[in-house]
């Protein structure tokens, strides 16, 4: 089909975890670009389209497996896209400890089955890697940038960083526009509940209408550098638009500790977190990451990539949309 504004031939991405937060929100930015989107899903006993289910009808769906390297280069037979952006993961460090060959075969082997497909089928497509701040682990520098060493602290740090290390070698070796993004934590309403982010929302909003009266939580000593998933799907897009693929940090050059986003969500409602939030040693890691802080300023430069929601407007859009899906105003987290 051609793009109705400039009358060449709309552009087609293939996204893998497209299910998943970042995937709903980058799936929405190409559409309202003109692409045609192919979204690669994985079969399941549910359907479970909740976060893409306002776009349904616009987008096409490939049944297909990371852990299946047939079902990619199906994908990408049929649907010849220009751009891959590989966002399918194991992407919960938690579960990693537990799982921690599942977490190598998906989110370390899986990104070389995405890039043997595009070798193989077409070494044009633009490759996209989501590549993650947890790679940087036990920071070796203070804000971390694209040359800070990396030492990941968890399963799923290490397949991370085998994702990015495969993806630069296969740029090397065969000339593929293929580029990784470091990106840090990025969320949104749309988040998976496991998630610190969420849980403490989800949590909040429970607490505030009387459904819950305590949250548990482990380690709240730990800092982030959270930013708005939106934004951070952009940042995504104009990596694979550089006439030359590289590798860029993206985050928003801030961070803050748990306790500190518990503190600004429960004063969202109106409570005191510490009256509360319980400590639990069930959710303490083996190995933690304990301050991710990124220096995205070559991302500003060459990108001119900058974020649009600070802190509290994350931790404030996150509680409110809890509030009203628990009362029953939103009807999904579209
Ligand atoms: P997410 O919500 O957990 O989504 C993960 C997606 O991967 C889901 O669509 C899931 O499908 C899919 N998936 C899992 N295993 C698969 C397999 N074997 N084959 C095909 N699909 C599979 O993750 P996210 O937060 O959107 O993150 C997107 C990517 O960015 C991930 O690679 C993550 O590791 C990385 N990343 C995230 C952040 C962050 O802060 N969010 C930061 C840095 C990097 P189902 O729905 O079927 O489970
Ligand atoms: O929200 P988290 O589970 O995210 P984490 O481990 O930083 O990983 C996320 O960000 C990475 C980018 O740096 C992504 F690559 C990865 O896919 C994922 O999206 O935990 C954040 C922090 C940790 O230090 C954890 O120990 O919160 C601490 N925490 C404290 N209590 C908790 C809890 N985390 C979770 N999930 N649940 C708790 O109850």
């Amino acid at each position: 089909m051609a793009d109705s504004t400039t009358g060449s031939p709309a552009r087609r991405a293939l996204i893998t975890g497209i299910t998943g937060q970042d995937g709903s929100y980058l799936a929405e930015f190409l559409l309202d670009r003109g692409y045609e989107v192919v979204g690669m899903v994985r079969r399941s006993s549910t359907v479970n389209y909740e976060r893409i289910a306002h776009l349904m009808g616009r987008i096409e769906f490939h049944s297909g497996d990371l852990l299946d390297q047939f079902s990619i280069v199906e994908a990408l037979q049929e649907h010849t896209p220009d751009e891959v952006y590989n966002l399918a993961a194991q992407s919960f460090v938690q579960t990693s400890f537990g799982q921690p060959v599942l977490t190598g075969e998906t989110t370390a082997l899986g990104v070389t089955r995405m890039l043997d497909a595009v070798r193989l089928v077409d070494p044009s497509i633009r490759f996209y890697q989501a590549s993650s701040s947890e790679m940087f682990g036990k920071v070796h520098e203070v804000p971390q940038t694209e040359s800070t060493p990396f030492h990941p602290r968890s399963p799923y740090g290490v397949a991370k960083v085998y994702g990015h290390w495969i993806t630069v070698n296969y740029r090397e070796s065969y000339g593929l526009h293929a580029c990784s993004g470091m990106l840090f934590n990025h969320e949104s309403p749309r988040r998976g509940l496991e998630f610190v982010t969420r849980k403490i929302s989800h949590g909040v909003a429970q607490i505030a209408l009387g459904q819950a009266s305590e949250l548990r939580l482990g380690n709240l000593d730990a800092k982030r550098d959270w930013g708005f998933a939106g934004d951070y799907v952009d940042a995504m897009w104009r990596m694979l638009q550089q006439d030359e693929p590289e590798d860029f940090v993206i985050c928003t050059g801030q961070t803050h500790s748990v306790q500190e986003f518990c503190q600004a969500a429960f004063a969202r409602v109106g409570l005191d977190w510490e009256k509360h939030v319980v400590v639990d040693q069930k959710y303490y890691r083996p190995a933690e990451v304990d301050l991710l802080v990124g220096d995205g300023s070559q991302a500003a430069d060459r990108l001119g990539w900058r974020p649009t929601i600070d802190f509290v407007q994350l931790v404030e859009m996150m509680v409110d949309a809890d509030v009203a899906l628990l009362e029953g105003r939103l009807r999904n987290l579209s």
